[in-house]
């Protein structure tokens, strides 16, 4: 079987359980969107987690909210779909009752339950650790080079050893100093790039070359007053521009249904935070649309 899965913490831990329950071949890290465009072939061989549903697949996984773009899952499928904290929780139901083995990973499930759903505290985002820490040097969204070649020793590392002992590796300990060095700047970036707008803190990022890295819940600790964020930088291509939006982790009042406003523009995501792509062309009004709707949901 081939599992296809995302480079984020929760594909991660995905992969731990499911390579301890199926017998796979090879691993594919892919984005969302990947999918619902069909960029990739999907077939009977092969087990789609912590991903959108895709016609013909062998098992599926997910626990994000279904958006109008892509296939729609049929009543029965092979696997499970359940709002979850986490799609990893959704594979553990799913295999733990034959696969009782599965249960000595259960403080790495219950962090990615945390780290994925963003029930973090101040310190986990100024001062983060163990599986936390491990999380955000996984997150693709911080841009940091050769993922793939990472998340596959991560894989390894969590089947044998000790949390402890796999962030002193060195690959690990590498990607922890620049994070760190790259969080001070990108504080700064977020402060001077960000406009409060009644309830919504923007930050633009387009015009910036490289584009700036970091932890993306800092602009929380940044603009306590702001419930919502709205981030945008440069999309894959030229034409395009990418929209990050999230419910503030601390300031806990918004009531935008994000991934819900985000398929409306033929993204995704869930209540919390949800992705988007723009045509460059008209993205300046769709966001100040976004955000208006934003302002009215409070
Ligand atoms: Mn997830």
């Amino acid at each position: 079987m081939r599992l296809v899965t995302r480079g984020d913490l929760d594909g991660l831990t995905c992969a731990v359980l499911i390579t301890s329950c199926e017998e796979v071949e090879e691993i594919d890290l892919v984005h969302p969107q990947d999918i619902t465009q069909k960029r990739i072939h999907i077939g009977e061989d092969d087990i789609l987690a912590n991903l959108p549903y895709a016609e013909g697949c062998g098992k599926w996984f997910d626990h994000h909210q279904l958006t109008q773009v892509g296939d729609k899952p049929p009543d029965r499928f092979e696997g499970r779909y359940g709002l979850s904290p986490s799609a990893a929780r959704v594979v553990f139901e799913y295999y733990m009752c034959a696969n009782p083995d599965i249960k000595r990973h259960m403080r790495l499930l219950a962090e990615t339950d945390r780290f994925d759903s963003a029930h973090l505290d101040l310190e986990d985002v100024l001062d983060p650790r163990d599986y936390v820490m491990l999380g955000f040097t996984l997150d693709p969204r911080t841009g940091l080079r050769g993922y793939r070649e990472y998340f596959f020793l991560l894989l390894e590392a969590l089947k044998t050893k000790s949390i402890e002992e796999i962030l002193a590796l060195p690959e690990v300990k590498e990607r922890v100093l620049v994070m760190r060095a790259a969080d001070e700047q990108f504080r700064q970036l977020t402060k001077d790039r960000s406009r409060l707008d009644g309830n919504v803190v923007v930050t633009d990022f387009r015009g910036l070359s490289p584009q700036p890295v970091g932890n993306r819940f800092i602009v929380y600790t940044l603009f306590p007053q702001a419930n919502i964020s709205v981030r945008v930088h440069p999309g894959p291509t030229s034409e395009q521009v990418a929209v990050a939006v999230g419910r503030s982790i601390f300031n806990r009042t918004s009531r935008t249904n994000v991934g819900q406003l985000m398929a409306g523009f033929g993204g995704g995501g869930h209540r919390g935070a949800g992705t988007c792509l723009l045509l460059a062309t008209t993205a300046d009004d769709e966001i100040e649309f976004m955000v208006e709707q934003m302002k009215k949901d409070g």
